[in-house]
């Protein structure tokens, strides 16, 4: 018979339940065998739904049970370097949703114990590698017939934000997939950054930032601009267009069928050409969230991880420290990481 991966998940939550249907219900090779959440009931109530063990807010003992061979953690942001320090202390493999930690730091001791093991065991969450417009992208990129890339002008737009949320995480846990996906489609790393606080919408009421306009430059001086709304009203958009030295690469619509119509309720005699805009990022990504678990059990089935890795998750990270840093200072900051171990080249 085949190898099933038998995985555990901590962290119930909207991408904790999304995950554990995807793979029960769609990645091959895998099921799933306990659940854990800080809120036990969260925990009893996934479980309950497809009659698996549930830990409750015991997840360090989900961690630890011989019957879990890998880990999947959902949790929230500043538990993720915990949760993966546990995981590698049992050699176990690991899938971290993004950030891998909250800063540099903290991905430096992740990388380190790797680098002590000796292997691979880490994979981060950058779901947007595995999307089909920004691997096509890519793809044009790479091939070179378009020229060299210049310039990536980019946006990133969430509906609203939950409890809690600060300026800081608008780079932590938002723009971190800009700072990831930005170097993947350029195979360049970032020189320096700079947050530009620029007009605040009329969405800002929390005590937050937003927009926020972040500024990257790479080694091969190329230009990025990344502008972050964490609160813009109307739906979740991510745009995205390289320009390159003989044309560019723009990220498509996810369901781009365009309507031409008098669209219901309106008075006026004009008809529009309309699209619609989603609103979940999940429903957006929901393809490249498939396609990265399949490709995530596959190749720890093979015995060796092919995905984003501990490396890139930190980097993102230390790009996210400075960019965070620059806030205010009207300044570009470097980024500066250690060098890269042979274990990830
Ligand atoms: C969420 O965790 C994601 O990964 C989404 O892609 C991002 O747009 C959102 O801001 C995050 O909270």
């Amino acid at each position: 018979m085949d190898k099933v991966l038998k995985i555990g998940i901590i962290g119930c939550g909207a991408i904790g339940k999304d995950h554990c249907r995807r793979i029960m219900d769609t990645v091959p090779g895998a099921t799933v065998v306990a659940v854990s959440d800080y809120v036990p009931a969260a925990a009893d109530e996934t479980a309950a739904k497809y009659g698996i063990r549930s830990f409750g807010s015991d997840c360090d003992g989900m961690i630890k049970d011989p019957e879990v061979e890998a880990v999947v953690i959902t949790s929230i942001d500043p538990t993720h370097h915990d949760y993966v320090m546990k995981t590698l202390a049992e050699k176990k493999w690991c899938f971290c949703e993004k950030p891998l930690s909250l800063n540099g730091k903290d991905c430096e001791e992740i990388i380190n114990k790797e680098l002590e093991i000796g292997k691979r065991l880490v994979q981060v969450g950058f779901m947007r590698r595995y999307d089909r417009g920004y691997a096509e992208m890519k793809r044009i990129i790479d091939s070179g017939e378009i020229g060299a890339p210049l310039v990536i002008k980019a946006c990133h737009r969430n509906v609203s934000q939950g409890p809690g949320f600060k300026t800081e995480n608008g780079v932590t846990n938002v723009a971190i997939h800009e700072l990831d996906i930005c170097r993947w489609l350029l195979g360049d790393e970032y020189e320096d950054v700079q947050c530009v606080k620029v007009r605040q919408s009329a969405n800002s009421t929390k005590g937050y930032d937003n927009p926020q306009v972040m500024l990257m430059r790479t080694k091969k001086g190329c230009f990025i601009d990344v502008e972050v709304q964490v609160a813009d009203g109307y739906g979740y958009d991510i745009q995205c267009e390289v320009v390159c030295e003989n044309g560019t690469v723009k990220l498509p619509d996810p369901y781009a069928v365009v309507r031409r119509s008098r669209p219901a309720g309106w008075d006026s005699l004009n008809p529009a050409e309309s699209m619609p805009i989603m609103t979940d990022w999940k429903e957006r990504f929901i393809e490249a969230y498939d396609i990265e678990l399949c490709a995530w059990v596959q190749s720890v089935l093979a015995g060796k991880l092919t995905g984003p890795s501990a490396w890139d998750g930190y980097v993102a990270c230390v790009a996210g420290d400075a960019m965070n840093a620059s806030r205010g200072t009207s300044q570009f900051r470097k980024v500066e990481t250690m060098e890269k171990p042979e274990l990830y080249k």
